[in-house]
C-alpha cells in the first residue's frame, strides 16, 4: 500500500511496510527546565511544543505497527566515547560529564539523559545510544532499518538544525528518504529551525522532504490504516 502525503517540494509516498518513525533526542537535558539546553542559556519551551504532535503521531506508528526507533545523544559513564574536542566545546563551567541539577550532564543512565516521560518508549521499541549528532555514527541504526527493509523514515524529535538535521543528511546519504514532520522538530532558535526546514525541502528536496503531522495523520486515517489498527492487533511489519 501506498499512502501519499502533501509535503514539501511534493508528495511523500510512504508505504506502511517499509517506512519507521525515527524519534530523536527527545531527552530530559534538553526539553526540561534544568537540564543541560537550559544551563546552556536556552529557551527550552521552544522545544515543548513539539511533545503534543509528537505523541500523536507515535500513536498513530504504534496502532499501525510502524516500528518506532528513539534516541539518544550521551555518553558512557567513564566518557571514553567522548572526544576531547566535544568535551571542552564552548569552555563550560558545566559541560557533559559534569555533575547538573539532573545528574551528569549527557551520561547515560543519569535522570537528564534519559527521554521524556510523555514520550517514554515501549517494549520492542529500540532505544539508540549516540555519541554524535547523527543518529547513523557509531549507532547500529542502518543495521536495524536494513534488517527490517525500511527504505524511509518520518524523522522527528530535537534540535531541528543539529541531530535531526545531521540525521536526515546521513540518511540521505544511505540512499533512505526522510519526511521530517515540521511540527514535531523543534530548536531553541525559530530562525534555525524554519531554515533548516527549507533547506532540506530546497531544490527538489535536496534531504528529503517537510510536512506538518497532520497532513501525514490524515492520510494514514484516509486510508483505512489508523481505523483499522484500532480493531486489529495484526501488526504492519
Ligand atoms: C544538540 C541535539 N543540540 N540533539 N543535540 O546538541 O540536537
Amino acid at each position: 500500500m501506498t499512502v501519499s502525503v502533501p509535503a514539501d517540494p511534493y508528495d511523500f509516498e510512504l508505504d506502511p511496510e517499509t517506512t519507521a518513525l525515527v524519534i530523536i533526542d527527545m531527552q530530559r537535558d534538553f526539553l526540561e527546565p534544568g537540564g543541560f539546553g537550559s544551563m546552556l542559556g536556552n529557551d527550552v519551551s521552544l522545544l515543548a511544543s513539539t511533545i503534543e504532535p509528537l505523541q500523536q503521531v507515535l500513536a498513530a506508528a504504534r496502532a499501525i505497527g510502524m516500528p518506532v526507533i528513539h534516541t539518544r545523544e550521551g555518553h558512557r559513564a567513564d566518557l571514553a566515547d567522548a572526544p576531547p574536542a566535544k568535551l571542552a566545546r564552548g569552555r563550560l563551567s558545566c559541560g557533559i560529564g559534569d555533575p547538573g541539577p539532573f545528574g551528569r550532564v549527557l551520561v547515560r543512565g543519569e535522570h537528564g539523559h534519559d527521554i521524556v516521560d510523555e514520550l517514554a518508549p515501549i517494549d520492542g521499541e529500540p532505544i539508540l545510544d549516540k555519541p554524535g549528532k547523527g543518529a547513523f555514527y557509531a549507532t547500529d541504526l542502518e543495521l536495524l532499518l536494513r534488517n527490517r527493509a525500511v527504505r524511509r523514515l518520518i524523522v522527528t524529535g530535537v534540535t531541528t538544525e543539529v541531530c535531526v538535521h545531521t540525521t536526515v543528511r546521513e540518511a540521505n546519504d544511505r540512499g533512505f528518504e526522510c519526511l521530517v514532520l515540521s511540527d514535531c522538530v523543534g530548536s531553541y532558535f525559530p530562525e534555525f529551525h524554519q531554515v533548516g526546514l527549507q533547506m532540506i525541502a530546497a531544490q527538489g528536496g535536496i534531504f528529503g522532504w517537510v510536512a506538518p503531522s497532520s497532513q501525514l495523520l490524515a492520510r494514514l486515517e484516509a486510508a483505512g490504516l489508523l481505523a483499522a489498527a484500532s480493531t486489529s492487533t495484526t501488526t504492519i511489519i
